[in-house]
């Protein structure tokens, strides 16, 4: 049986055997791969990368909409950059108080494909009334929009080729202009213990820019080499220490049901192991 490697890092990585192909394609902006794999289900890869696995992707997803969303509560417009997959879509719309949710994806055929070949991470969430899809390069949409949102999501993809762009001290300065005040930016940052730069690089560019920002982790079992840190950035300090009981009734009151995100976890995600703390130094 054929094997796919993912090449994120040199010296590691892991392997998943290729039960089926379900598509290949080299888009205008990247190399994307589809195939199915008898432990993670469908897998997608983009430049080598697996980005999503239909049995592990409801832990990221989760964490990325549901810890910004429950902490203010009261979030009616929403902003994703990237997510192409529909994931994040699926669950930030599940929030009834969410008014509108645009989503700025790069790649058209990342879309069209996980439409096709991954139709259970947005389970529909493309054809929402709320939904509004830009195809555009999201930093390149932070600069020029004059829309304002509660939330916004960065779900890119790393660092390298397309994604690099949403890493840059410029795209954060664009957000905080875009976001509501007291709204909240978070953004996938990385597997902290393999990516640990990108966590101290990210922190130095957000310290500049917001009031608070910290970071919160989970562990996604095929961004592997541990944990995944998510950033969160935010001139509303308080909204970092919303207390359990608020979380409860708020995730009570949504009756969303969820299979990682829980109020106990949302608060614990913000410890942060030791080597993580003394990384970004804050
Ligand atoms: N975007 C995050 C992929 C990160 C993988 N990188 C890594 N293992 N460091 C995923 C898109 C899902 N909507």
């Amino acid at each position: 049986m054929p094997k796919f490697t993912e090449t994120l890092y040199d010296a590691y990585g892991q392997a998943f055997r290729i039960d089926e192909r379900l598509h290949e394609v080299k888009t205008d902006h990247q190399h994307l791969i589809i195939f199915h794999n008898a432990r993670y289900g469908r897998v997608m890869i983009l430049d080598g990368v697996v980005q999503t696995t239909e049995m592990d992707e409801f832990i990221y997803h989760e964490m990325m909409a549901h810890v910004p969303l429950f902490a203010l509560g009261r979030a009616r417009r929403v902003l994703i950059i990237g997510g192409g997959d529909g994931g994040m879509l699926r669950e930030v719309t599940r929030h009834r108080g969410v008014a509108h949710v645009t989503l700025v994806e790069i790649d058209r055929q990342v879309i069209d494909m996980c439409r096709t070949y991954l139709p259970k991470h947005s389970q529909g969430a493309f054809d929402d009334p709320r939904v509004h899809i830009v195809i555009e390069d999201g930093s390149n949409f932070v600069r020029t929009t004059h829309d304002r949102f509660d939330v916004i999501i960065s779900d890119s993809t790393d660092p390298i080729g397309p994604g690099e762009a949403l890493f840059e001290a410029d795209f954060y300065a664009h957000c905080k202009r875009c976001l509501t005040p007291g709204g909240v930016l978070v953004t996938q940052n990385g597997v902290a213990f393999m990516q640990l730069d990108e966590v101290k690089t990210t922190s130095r560019r957000l310290s500049r820019v917001f009031d608070d920002w910290h970071f919160y982790t989970a562990a996604v079992p095929t961004y592997v080499g541990g944990i995944m840190a998510f950033a969160w950035a935010t001139d509303n300090r308080a909204l970092r220490d919303t207390d359990v009981e608020s979380l409860k009734s708020r995730y009570r009151a949504s009756g969303i049901q969820t299979r990682y995100y829980n109020p106990e976890i949302h608060r614990a995600a913000f410890a942060l192991p030791q080597y993580l703390r003394d990384a970004v130094g804050g």
